[in-house]
């Protein structure tokens, strides 16, 4: 609200928006703050667009998140990491904002009571309101991001976002079921003391990757400082580290991935605008990833991601500079 206020233009209804997704992040946090209570661990017996097996937190995270927009008018189109193609809302109740999101990021540490997160990504539609809202509003590039975010379902929950004045990070207060700013303006360190990556896929990286790995890891002649390695297998919570406390990310394509394995609409292009407005950066080797283009829903990239220099490092060796 108090950034609304900077903006005399504004119609609140982005405000309005975030408070639909915060709704469902409260739902959400309470079902994942239940799981192993109730019967909701565990597989759904169906696989997702990428071939990953649907748990039954992804599923209720999805419909819950859907179902928090879908009828508000605020939202033409959402499009999720669980679904296979957007999904349209109702022409008479088509708003000016486009929703992508990642409902429950991380899932296989669900059944093992490790962090995860719902990440979220929200444009201005391109298309008009005679054509109505299609695909074409999904497939913009990171820059385009008017809010971006993620909840963390950690030791507490956490929503972290940008509308592109700094990153803010509230924490929920159970009992009073609201979120409190907590974190006002967080900032990344510019040289991270983390490198997060699996390093188990060493032998199907190009040597480029595993130098810049072998850099992070034991220090590379006053260019980079030996890291110690932190690796949730979390996307949201792996990120939250590094933006707190500094540090690198990567996911990198392999012989096996050659673009890797994070989708870049529902993960990397909306935790890159929110690392960036910490004042961190992310590329995929080559590119920043806010300035690619997408061509596909479920698109994936490469991901190096966090500290400034770190990421700078990285892209150098990458590019041969
Ligand atoms: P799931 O949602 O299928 O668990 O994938 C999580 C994820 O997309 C991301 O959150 C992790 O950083 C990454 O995959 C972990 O992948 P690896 O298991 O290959 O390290």
């Amino acid at each position: 609200m108090e950034q609304e206020r900077l903006h005399p233009e504004a119609t609140g209804e982005l405000s309005n928006l975030l408070y639909d997704l915060c709704l469902a992040a409260k739902i959400i946090s309470r079902q994942v703050r239940r799981a192993g209570l109730t019967d909701i661990l565990g597989g759904s017996g169906t696989l997702n667009v990428s071939g990953d097996l649907q748990q039954k937190l992804d599923m209720f995270a999805n419909e819950t998140v859907r179902n928090a927009v879908q009828h508000t008018g605020r939202v033409c189109i959402t499009a999720s990491e669980e679904d296979e193609g957007p999904v349209v809302c109702p022409r008479e109740e088509q708003g000016k904002y486009v929703l992508l999101y990642d409902p429950l990021d991380g899932s296989t540490n669900i059944d093992v009571n490790v962090s995860i997160g719902t990440i979220f990504s929200i444009h201005r539609r391109v298309t008009g309101q005679q054509e109505g809202a299609s695909e074409l509003d999904c497939l913009q590039p990171g820059y385009r991001q008017v809010a971006a975010g993620y909840i963390l379902y950690g030791s507490s929950t956490m929503l972290v976002y940008t509308t592109g004045q700094g990153v803010h990070g509230f924490t929920l207060d159970p009992t009073i079921g609201e979120f409190l700013l907590s974190h006002p303006d967080i900032r990344s360190p510019d040289v991270g003391k983390y490198y997060s990556v699996n390093e188990s896929h060493w032998n199907k990286w190009a040597p480029g990757i595993q130098r810049v790995v072998g850099a992070f890891k034991n220090g590379d002649g006053g260019r980079v400082e030996a890291k110690n390695a932190r690796y949730i297998g979390s996307l949201v919570a792996d990120i939250h580290r590094n933006l707190m406390s500094g540090g690198v990310f990567l996911y990198p394509a392999d012989a096996i991935s050659p673009q890797g394995k994070l989708r870049l609409l529902y993960e990397a292009a909306p935790l890159a605008f929110v690392v960036e407005q910490a004042g961190g950066a992310a590329t995929d080797g080559r590119r920043n990833i806010l300035d690619i283009k997408p061509t596909a829903l479920h698109q994936r990239t490469p991901l190096i991601i966090g500290s400034k220099q770190d990421v700078a490092f990285a892209q150098s060796v990458l590019t041969g500079q």
